[in-house]
């Protein structure tokens, strides 16, 4: 398996942009923290622990951060708010998993999954992936699994038009497996690279949406000989905390194997990005920071801390 950095260019200005509401919502107040202190005390450190959880870093993250800072600052009680800076920098980085690059697979077609609850932004999402693959000049199909909705093949149809690309669908209602199993046949006839597969959100309930990317799974595995190579959970930071317990269900149910975080642009709930990190055992591979095509990148920890603390 061969490694490719799939981003020409870091558009790290985007991602500064991005991230400033969640800054300014975290920096002026703990400035305001700081304003006539010259030593950190547990006073200091229980407003920044409050800081932190209300900045949806999460109350079981936050323990770890603030942990941390106390071991630090006892050895070196004396800080200013810049030093302080630094060192939350620091843990916070040291928090966070490395995301590995992208794959370039050996076997074709290699399979993308993606799941997770409705309106977090899949459809969306599959369409950047889509683009950035066929702009690197990579054979793309998209399967329209998400049956569930007349609205979600057209919004598909409608994307893969825009990248031209083939899209493997059925009529609304069919079962989602047998698009499955169609794009699988059609991806092998065509030596497709990459097939990305779109799911409902919402089915009747929260079991049956479960019980169907079971059967998905399934049905590529039992077709290909292997399992999806990526299953991708999107999750919309904008929901905060409950992009926490969406993760906690779908990673319980799913084998998902990356995240990706949503809608990073405009929301002040970027500190989600440190909790999931954190909590799960799984890499963040993409942020998205934007509704357009080109709006997706790499997920960077290092960038993504000076992003936010610079
Ligand atoms: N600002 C912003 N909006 C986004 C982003 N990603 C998706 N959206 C918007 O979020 C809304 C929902 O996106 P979809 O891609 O349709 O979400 P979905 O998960 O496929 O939704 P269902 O098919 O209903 O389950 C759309 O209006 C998107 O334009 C993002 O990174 N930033
Ligand atoms: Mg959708």
């Amino acid at each position: 398996m061969s490694f490719l950095n799939f981003f020409d260019r870091f558009n790290k200005k985007k991602l500064d942009d991005s991230l400033l509401k969640t800054k300014q919502n975290f920096f002026s107040k703990l400035s305001r923290i700081f304003v006539g202190k010259s030593r950190i005390n547990s006073e200091i450190l229980d407003q920044i622990e409050e800081l932190l959880i209300s900045s949806d870093i999460g109350i079981k993250t936050t323990i770890k951060i603030i942990d941390e800072l106390e071991t630090r600052v006892k050895k070196e009680k004396y800080l200013n708010s810049d030093e302080l800076s630094l060192m939350l920098k620091n843990i916070i980085s040291n928090l966070l998993k490395d995301t590995p690059p992208i794959n370039i697979p050996s076997t074709k077609p290699y399979v993308i999954l993606v799941v997770g609850v409705n309106g977090v932004g899949k459809t969306t999402t599959i369409a950047k992936l889509a683009n950035m693959y066929k702009k690197k000049g990579f054979s793309v199909a998209l399967a329209a699994g998400d049956t569930y909705r007349a609205a979600a093949i057209e919004q598909l149809e409608i994307w893969t038009k825009r990248i031209n690309i083939p899209l493997i669908k059925r009529s609304m209602g069919s079962d989602p497996a047998s698009v499955i199993y169609d794009s699988i046949s059609y991806s092998k006839d065509n030596q497709v690279d990459f097939l990305i597969i779109d799911t409902a959100g919402r089915l009747h309930n929260k079991i049956n949406l479960m019980n169907e990317l079971e059967k998905i799974s399934n049905v590529i595995e039992k077709k290909l000989s292997y399992k999806a190579n990526e299953v991708l959970l999107v999750l919309d930071a904008t929901t905060g905390q409950n992009a926490v317990n969406q993760a906690r269900e779908f990673i319980s149910k799913t084998n998902v194997n990356n995240i990706v975080l949503t809608k990073i642009d405009g929301t002040a709930k970027g500190g989600i990005v440190i909790s999931v990190s954190d909590q799960f055992n799984i890499p963040i591979k993409y942020l998205c920071l934007g509704e357009k095509i080109d709006d997706i990148q790499l997920f960077n920890k290092d960038e993504f801390v000076d992003s936010l603390l610079k």
